[in-house]
């Protein structure tokens, strides 16, 4: 059993509480204020490290610039987030040039953490790099070519391959957005492109309808990979970003077995609706304890802060093939 989570953060279904997740009551988990030089910190990842939890985390400073920082937490809940950014190192200086990183995730492949990001390279690319101890980060050729975004890494090879999930977009503010798939034997040369899904029609998921991208790494689950992803809805105030779920073929999964018609989360509360960039709820890091079924998930709140929200896996995966679209 690779998840196993004991210490997840964890509240139990509130009383009433109907739908598959739940926010933590004590949302924004981690406030835009955590560093004296913060602006926001959202849409970060986060794993299970030592005896408590390690990630990285979006930290846009009050340049407004995007950084990428490294943080430490015993219980989950609280974190200590380095006040230095991330040096890379190891890049051919062709790439390992900072220029910017953003919507990190992370995840741990035979022993050995992965950090994947959206990296400045003429334009948003896949970063990549590794670590053994959130100390010392070393980079690899970016993984894809510009414009590409929400790169994802399977936890395992598939077939001996390493396997990465991206949403190829463009310079700016991406009105269009498909989920594909790619495939590496030694995290450098990524081929066998296949594609996984659209955004949904209007008429059947409108909040999946403008653009879709993966958010944490996915989850293995008899059923399928569990996969999170947030989807788009250009409304005429501008777009809202909720989340949902899918389940993908083990063997091969650019194949979708179901994808939630309904979104698990949208933006609803205050602090996902009001924020530097209002009505976004993007997920990028779950956390989960196979024995019990728990799920924790990481999401930032409209370029924010960061939130936590609960679920458990059996109700998820019912959720997602009662709701199914295909
Ligand atoms: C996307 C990314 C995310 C961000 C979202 C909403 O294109 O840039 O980092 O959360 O837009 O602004």
């Amino acid at each position: 059993m690779k998840n196993i989570c004991p210490n997840i953060p964890w509240e139990e279904r509130p009383q009433g509480c109907t739908s598959p997740m739940w926010r933590y009551s004590a949302n924004p988990v981690i406030p835009r204020d955590l560093l004296p030089d913060s602006n926001s910190i959202f849409n970060s990842a986060v794993v299970p490290f030592g005896k408590g939890f390690a990630g990285v985390f979006r930290v846009d400073d009050k340049n407004r610039r995007m950084t990428l920082r490294a943080g430490f937490s015993d219980d989950g809940i609280n974190w200590k987030i380095n006040p230095e950014t991330i040096k890379f190192e190891g890049a051919d200086p062709e790439v390992g040039e900072w220029v910017y990183g953003y919507d990190p995730r992370v995840v741990e492949i035979e022993g050995r953490y992965y950090v994947t990001w959206c990296n400045g390279y003429h334009g948003p690319t896949i970063g990549l790099a590794w670590t053994d101890d959130f100390k010392t980060f070393h980079q690899l050729e970016n993984a894809l070519l510009p414009y590409n975004r929400n790169g994802v890494l399977f936890p395992r090879k598939i077939d001996g391959k390493f396997v990465l999930l991206s949403r190829p977009s463009d310079t700016g503010h991406t009105a269009f957005g498909d989920i594909f798939l790619s495939e590496s034997k030694d995290l450098e040369y990524w081929g066998h492109h296949r594609h996984v899904m659209s955004p949904a029609p209007f008429e059947v998921s409108a909040w999946q309808c403008m653009k879709i991208g993966a958010g944490p790494v996915p989850i293995e689950t008899p059923e399928g990979w569990l996969l999170f992803y947030h989807g788009v809805l250009h409304s005429c105030n501008g777009y809202v970003y909720a989340f949902g779920s899918a389940l993908l073929d083990l063997e091969q999964p650019w194949k979708v077995i179901a994808r939630s018609g309904q979104y698990l989360i949208s933006p609803q509360t205050i602090y996902e609706c009001a924020g530097d960039v209002p009505n976004v709820t993007f997920p990028c890091a779950a956390l989960y304890d196979e024995p019990t079924g728990r799920i924790a998930v990481y999401y930032g709140c409209a370029d924010t802060v960061t939130g936590l929200a609960f679920g458990r896996i059996d109700d998820i995966i019912r959720f997602t093939k009662e709701t199914n679209i295909l």
